[in-house]
């Protein structure tokens, strides 16, 4: 609904659920995509509850969402269950950079990382790469080519250096990087 604010539109309907702030961008897919993978894994219909950000209206920029980012980027998730025990007020968390909740639901919800300690740290390796060096470039080829292209192009460069790298690594975090 147009008229509703931005907190009532954002706030959680069911609190005990993971809740993810994002949009359709391809940050903010990923981890949709992550969270999708564990529900679906869990056989869980309620795993999380999404709120979309309008970011072309700034919301990303309102007091309720600097709140949970200050920096004002989506994607960002908060988990109520983040610990299964403690004081109730340090059970959750809230995060943000969508490499770190990546990794953050892989551990959490033990998924999605290999157990082989280097296979994993290759798989670290390959998500950090994907998170930083891949996303700046195609984020600064986006603006002068137009997105269709460069994802064609990106998809090849990906593929690429994943098949040099010599590692084949299985479905992963970096799958959805
Ligand atoms: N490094 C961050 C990048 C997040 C990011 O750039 N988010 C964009 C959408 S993909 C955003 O929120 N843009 C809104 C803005 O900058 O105003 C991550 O991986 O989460």
């Amino acid at each position: 609904m147009e008229s509703e604010s931005i907190e009532s539109r954002l706030n959680a309907k069911n609190p005990d659920v993971i809740q993810l702030f994002s949009a359709a961008t391809a940050n903010g897919v990923k981890v949709a995509a992550a969270l999708e993978e564990i529900a679906a894994e869990r056989q869980c219909d309620n795993f999380y509850e999404a709120h979309t950000v309008r970011i072309r209206a700034s919301e990303n920029y309102a007091p309720f969402f600097l709140k949970l980012n200050p920096t004002g980027k989506i994607p960002v998730i908060v988990d109520s269950h983040a610990k299964e025990t403690g004081p109730v007020e340090e059970r959750e968390v809230t995060l943000f950079e969508s490499g770190a909740i990546l990794m953050y639901l892989a551990e959490r919800y033990d998924v999605l990382l290999p157990k082989d300690f280097n296979l994993r740290y290759k798989t670290i390796e390959w998500l950090f790469w994907g998170s930083s060096e891949f996303s700046a470039q195609v984020n600064l080829e986006e603006g002068v080519i137009g997105y269709f292209p460069i994802l064609v192009v990106s998809c090849f460069i990906w593929s690429g250096a994943l098949d040099s790298s010599g590692v084949l690594l299985p479905y992963s975090v970096v799958s959805l990087a």
